[in-house]
């Protein structure tokens, strides 16, 4: 298949995921074809396989905001007519489904290009339910030609808040083979000199994150005479207000802030336990790429993280904002030697048997082939299996 991938390239979990999908649909011998406004993060190589399309923005003095939306839809039609796409999957409603849809409308004439969606979280929860942005992100739902979402939880927002039900779950993914323990890696100790345990955070640092109350966290179980470290990694809107607060708690100094990381598995690989405080997480990647290291996770119980995060054996969850348990939780696993193991072990058995790549990509594929099978001039495209070897 010919596939158009529109993903937000700079920050946060649905453009890792939509990167990775590319990727990943390149190795199985589909053509993938970025469209956004820079390369995205994830996609370190282009290739026979892999291209990307560069949204370019036009500046004129009557525009106050540059109309990237309209841009991005001339871009997608563009590229979906000279690259004769099979469909362009968006990642993210708002605003691509809705320039994805434009695109279609404005080449329909010459071949249908059919939409997919797939919602990520704040597209729903936040965003999409502003009063502001509700109807169109609707319009967006009920003119995409296939709508997916990340897990069960994020489908039934999608329900209760847009009355769209027409949606299928397919969670976010990881690779085992990238996504392992590291032992003896000169990162560890760089990052824990003395011998420490390391608490770790990955996140965009934006205030759905949480990302202060991992240092609260840290200097609760500090308190304990726990000879502990903090790795945040990340940034992000929130990150001065974290430092700030790990001044405050006279933690500072224990606490490395490593900013944006291209491999964050190599960070994970090195750590003992996983903080993921969030308000709202759909579905929680980073806690998965944790589970998938070996890491216990101590989270929050919200959105769709119980479906990652099995309580009492592959971490701990908590309520929001509920500080003394996550302390006491984190406390306990560093302890105990052996819990933290037995976690680690249940939660990277867990990430691979439910959520590794080689399950959940051929449910994209699926999809795509139940999208162009339903919608018109679907039939004559030739569809490949999951080996991208071409259907009969
Ligand atoms: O919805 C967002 O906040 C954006 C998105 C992102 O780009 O970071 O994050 C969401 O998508 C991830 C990948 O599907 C999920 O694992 C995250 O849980 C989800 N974040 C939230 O729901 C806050």
């Amino acid at each position: 298949m010919n596939i158009g991938i529109t993903v937000y390239p700079t920050y946060g979990g649905s453009g890792i995921v939509g990167s990775e999908l590319g990727r990943d649909l390149a190795a199985r011998g589909h053509n993938v074809h970025f469209i956004s406004s820079v390369l995205p993060t994830r996609v370190t190589e282009l290739g026979e396989r892999v291209h990307f399309h560069e949204v370019e923005m036009m500046s004129y003095p009557l525009f106050e905001h540059q109309p990237y939306d309209l841009a991005l839809a001339t871009k997608m039609a563009t590229v979906a007519r000279a690259e004769r796409l099979d469909l362009l999957h968006v990642h993210y409603a708002i605003p691509h489904s809705i320039s994805a849809i434009l695109a279609r409308e404005s080449i329909k004439q010459k071949r249908y290009v059919p939409v997919i969606t797939t919602l990520h979280g704040t597209d729903i929860t936040l965003v999409g339910a502003d009063r502001s942005y509700l109807p169109i992100t609707r319009y967006g739902l009920q003119q995409s030609d296939g709508v997916t979402a990340v897990s069960k939880f994020l489908k039934q927002a999608t329900i209760e808040t847009f009355d769209f039900d027409e949606i299928e779950v397919i969670p976010n993914f990881i690779c085992s083979h990238h996504y392992k323990r590291l032992e003896d890696s000169p990162l560890h100790a760089e990052l824990a000199p003395n011998g420490e345990k390391l608490l770790t955070h990955v996140s965009n640092f934006r205030a759905v994150k949480r990302p202060i109350d991992c240092v609260e966290i840290l200097a609760k179980v500090k308190a304990h005479g726990k000879n502990v470290r903090l790795v945040m990694v990340g940034d992000g809107p929130e990150r001065s207000a974290v430092y700030y607060r790990a001044e405050q708690l006279n933690v500072k100094d224990d606490v490395s802030f490593v900013g944006k990381q291209a491999n964050i598995a190599d960070y994970l690989g090195v750590s003992d336990v996983f903080l993921l405080p969030s308000e709202l997480e759909s579905f929680g990647l980073a806690a998965l790429e944790a589970q998938a290291c070996e890491l216990p996770v101590i989270a929050t119980r919200i959105g769709g993280i119980p479906e990652v995060v099995n309580d009492g054996e592959t971490g701990f969850l908590s309520d929001v904002g509920d500080i003394e348990k996550m302390s006491e939780d984190t406390l306990r696993l560093l302890n105990d030697e052996d819990m933290r193991r037995a976690f680690g072990e249940k939660g990277r058995d867990l990430a691979i048997q439910r959520y590794n790549a080689d399950k959940i990509i051929p449910q994209y594929i699926s999809f795509y082939e139940k999208v162009l099978q339903t919608t018109e001039g679907g039939e004559s495209l030739p569809v490949m299996n999951a080996s991208g070897v071409q259907k009969s």
